[in-house]
């Protein structure tokens, strides 16, 4: 397992959370996430035999948010 944080754009209030959270948690491979509003961050815990970050990342910039 691997742990990651993201810095993610465009996260405003609970929706996204539940956006982000539950869209991300259902990818294969992906064993855990926590968005954090107040800084911006999303904490990612993933195997990477798996999944690869830049999955995860499309994932996310799909559903209008930005990755840095
Ligand atoms: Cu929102």
């Amino acid at each position: 397992m691997q742990q990651v944080t993201l810095n993610v754009q465009g996260m405003s209030c609970g929706h996204c959370v539940i956006s982000i959270e539950g869209n991300v948690g259902k990818l294969n491979g992906v064993e855990s996430v926590k968005v954090h509003l107040d800084t911006a961050k999303v904490d990612l815990t993933l195997d990477s035999n798996v999944i690869s970050l830049k999955e995860i990342k499309d994932e996310i910039e799909d559903q209008g948010y930005e990755v840095e």
